[in-house]
């Protein structure tokens, strides 16, 4: 028995297909029969915005007057995915749009694929804020996303003749955008540089220069739920349109420099994930759209008022800071408060640390945010001071609770040396009432070493919150025949909203008939893939061999080499007859590197060679395959994800995070190969350790390894395999007998490999080993894949959420009206 859901939107297809009539035709003058499907795609969206509109001034003005505390989730990067095909299944219209297009006779799928992707972000991190603003819209939170909407995306990759990348700029506004709405009512003016003047005792910020920032409001749909969110992304502008004293001097050029550089700010993404380089248009970003989120915020719970009481301000809003590089906001908070309003140190300092909480993204001591005081200084002034005064109230502080001097040091926000910087991760965790990680694991490590001295003196402050990703996009839109087929075999499709539903799926796994059929969704999905790779990448994809993907930015921690030099294992061992009668593979990887980051680079033309060399050898035919799709974006991964039968997670443990590419797979019905990190654990602890390959080295051996030192070459002599795969990279098989262009990648394979790639190959081979025996059970593979979806409710973001809500935010959803 299916049971009743939320009414969906009362239109007919017919009637759909009437307001996208007039769009095509009153909006965008096009003839019906002559409109491409980009013309169609600008029309529908416009279409459904209309739809939108009453629920999203009706959530504004709820969440303004009513007396729930709302949520600024401040992010320097939302990777939001194309819109469309979401809004349209979240404002029930999905089905009117088939019809519509039926109606009207276009293709709906090229109509969604003319939409251009939103790249505002670099993976993880970005892509989770995304999952978080979906799943606030749904549960009714009043929230908004605040972030930055840059010109430029992530970089478009593309691949040259010797399999290196090439970065081509994102230009994803090229035609119309429909979702974004200008607001220039709600514009903010943001200073920067320029000197702190005294005024009757009191300090008074004289900027030498200020842009315009203007948000461009999209909605966020909640699905089913009738709310509609707003994410607000700001850009800059320049308030000096023309600088006329230049003009009369018929410099016209230089009139329009203070244009151009206002302008600059937001004009692209930092392509760079946890290495952070201290660049000064990076601080400009991220005080650019923290400073204009904050003023937003007091005007919009305060409209019209001079004199706000803002010593209610936390009960208004709290902001959770999206890793460290939304912190600067904490000073300017404080400097609000206290330059702005005139209240004193202690009441100022009272409400911004009620207002934060901070969310550390990674492990890797490297990326954590420090700049440079002097840079600070620079921009600007006013909160190097508040920053400095933070800090000596704080080393007080520990001074009375009799801390030691020498712990006092590593603890301090604004260091004391030659050079002085500004720990941003200690900022936050000082500036704000609690700290989280991401995963169990994480939250642990964070506890136990990157913040160990935090967590002694604030036990209280850190807490965990498990990533979750969001199963409207990730199952229901990416694949639905999978979530056809679990809402037959639950009797609803209310798991949508309520993902530990999935569970009803568990004794199905015993159940032939549904087995089958789960096999068959899965051989579909693989089809799809080989057609659309053949279409888009011009590539050849066998659907009768296993999918084994490795999907996420190219980083020495999360280990692509292990995979490339696992795969050159079982090549050599096809080309000397010892493989066997080994199980016929096609290996994808899709993988952004940052373009400084050279190793990674080197990883990108490897695995790159690799795949040709494969490809062009007779031996290998039908056996194994390596295929690299360009550009691995959020498209991407909605095509691959449910194709895929093995995940790979193989990151050194104690690295990664949490990881949610893992989820995502998992709620897919593709099986874990992985390490214990990040959120694999967890993963595995709720499928069940006999439906997860687990391999590898845990934090425990890591350590102990590096205390014993460290020595790859080792382990390399002890595995004729690995040394034969490091052979043929050294020997030129790869480059065409070039024995220079690796060079330096072996290198740090035999001397440093700092991720331990060398000690954990021999595990992973033999775990590859395993894959292969379950795999050929067939009936026992799907099983445990019945399983992983069964057992992933876990990791709805509407669970973790609900989780911020209860530990971090304590606040909840806002009664409706409707
Ligand atoms: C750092 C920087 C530094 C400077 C320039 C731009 C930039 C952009 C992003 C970052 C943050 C890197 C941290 C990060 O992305 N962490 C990932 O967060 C995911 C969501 O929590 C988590 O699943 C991944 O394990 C974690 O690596």
């Amino acid at each position: 028995m299916t049971e009743v859901t939320a009414p969906k939107a009362s239109l007919s297809g017919s009637e759909f297909a009437g307001e996208i009539r007039s769009k095509l035709k009153y909006q965008l003058g096009v003839d019906e029969s002559s409109a491409k499907a980009s013309d169609v795609y600008v029309a529908v969206a416009s279409a459904v915005r209309d739809h939108l509109s009453d629920s999203w001034m009706r959530t504004r003005a709820e969440m303004v007057q009513g007396n729930t505390k709302a949520v600024g989730y401040l992010s320097a990067e939302f990777l939001i995915g194309r819109q469309l095909s979401n809004a349209l299944l979240n404002v029930g219209l999905d089905e009117q749009f088939a019809l519509a297009m039926k109606e009207l006779g276009f293709d709906q799928d090229e109509v969604i694929a003319a939409e251009a992707e939103p790249g505002l972000g670099n993976g993880g991190l970005g892509r989770l804020a995304a999952c978080y603003v979906d799943s606030l819209a749904s549960l009714g939170v009043p929230a908004f996303g605040y972030g930055i909407r840059y010109r430029y995306g992530i970089f478009r990759q593309e691949f040259d003749k010797a399999g290196r990348q090439v970065e081509k700029p994102d230009y994803w506004l090229t035609q119309e955008e429909p979702w974004g709405h200008v607001d220039y009512h709600r514009s903010q003016r943001v200073g920067f540089g320029g000197t702190v003047q005294e005024h009757d005792g009191a300090k008074v910020w004289e900027p030498a220069w200020s842009v315009r920032a203007v948000p461009v409001d999209y909605p966020v749909p909640g699905y089913e739920s009738g709310r509609v969110n707003t994410l607000r992304l700001w850009e800059s502008r320049s308030y000096d349109e023309f600088d006329l004293s230049a003009f009369n001097d018929s410099d016209y050029m230089g009139a329009v420099v203070p244009q151009v550089e206002a302008e600059n700010i937001t004009k692209i993404l930092y392509p760079e994930d946890s290495t952070p380089q201290g660049k000064r248009l990076r601080l400009e970003q991220q005080y650019f759209f923290v400073a204009a989120s904050i003023h937003d915020a007091i005007a919009t719970f305060y409209p019209g008022q001079e004199h706000p009481d803002l010593r209610t301000f936390p009960e208004k809003i709290c902001f959770q800071l999206n890793d460290t590089h939304p912190v600067i906001g904490i000073p300017e908070l404080m400097r609000v408060l206290l330059d702005e309003y005139g209240y004193d140190w202690d009441t100022a300092w009272d409400i911004t640390t009620r207002t934060f909480n901070y969310t550390c993204h990674t492990l890797l001591p490297e990326a954590l945010e420090v700049w440079s005081a002097q840079l600070i200084g620079e921009l600007l002034p006013r909160h190097l001071q508040i920053i400095d005064r933070i800090d000596a109230q704080f080393v007080e502080g520990l001074e009375n609770k009799g801390l030691d001097g020498e712990r006092i040091d590593r603890m301090r926000i604004l260091t004391r040396d030659g050079n002085p910087q500004v720990r941003m991760a200690f900022l936050a965790t000082v500036g704000g009432l609690h700290v989280n990680g991401v995963a169990e694991l994480h939250s642990q490590l964070l506890r136990d070493v990157t913040l160990k001295d935090f967590s002694d003196v604030f036990p209280e402050r850190f807490t965990n919150v498990t990533n979750g990703v969001t199963p409207r996009r990730f199952v229901r839109l990416a694949n639905p025949r999978l979530s056809a087929l679990i809402s037959e075999g639950l009797g609803t499709d209310r798991w949508m909203s309520d993902l530990e539903r999935l569970q009803g799926l568990a004794p199905l796994a015993d159940d032939a008939s549904f087995v089958e059929r789960f096999a068959e969704v899965k051989r579909a999905n693989k089809r799809d893939f080989s057609v659309f790779a053949q279409q888009r990448y011009g590539f050849e994809v066998d659907p009768g061999t296993m999918f084994d993907s490795m999907v996420k930015r190219l980083h020495e921690y999360k280990r692509q080499s292990l995979k490339i030099l696992a795969v050159i294992a079982q090549y050599a061992a096809i080309k000397d007859g010892t493989a066997g009668d080994m199980l016929p593979r096609t290996v994808f990887f899709g993988a952004k590197a940052a373009p400084g980051y050279a190793m990674a680079k080197l990883t990108i033309r490897l695995i790159n060679n690799v795949a040709r060399v494969i490809d062009a050898d007779p031996d290998v035919a039908g056996r194994l395959q390596v295929r690299f799709p360009e550009n691995y974006n959020i498209e991407l991964a909605e095509h691959l994800i449910p194709a895929t039968e093995l995940d790979e997670q193989i990151s050194q443990a104690g690295k990664e995070a949490s990881g949610t590419g893992n989820m995502k797979f998992a709620l897919n019905g593709a099986l874990t190969v992985g390490t214990l990190d990040g959120a694999n654990v967890e993963i595995r602890e709720r499928v069940g350790a006999e439906n997860f390959f687990l391999f590898g080295l845990e934090v425990e051996d890591v350590d102990r390894l590096y205390a014993e030192g460290y020595d790859p070459l080792s382990y390399v002599q002890a595995d004729p395999r690995l040394r034969k795969a490091v052979d043929m990279v050294a020997g030129g098989v790869f480059s065409e007998g070039d024995r220079d262009v690796y060079a330096s990648l072996v290198s740090d394979w035999l001397t440093k490999d700092y991720f331990m790639t060398m000690a954990d190959f021999t595990a992973y081979m033999d775990i590859q080993q395993e894959v292969e025996d379950a795999y050929r059970d067939q009936a026992r593979w799907n099983r445990s894949a019945i399983l992983n979806v069964a057992n992933s409710g876990y990791f709805s973001s509407d669970r973790s959420i609900k989780d911020y809500l209860e530990r971090i935010w304590h606040t909840s959803p806002s009664p409706s009206s409707i």
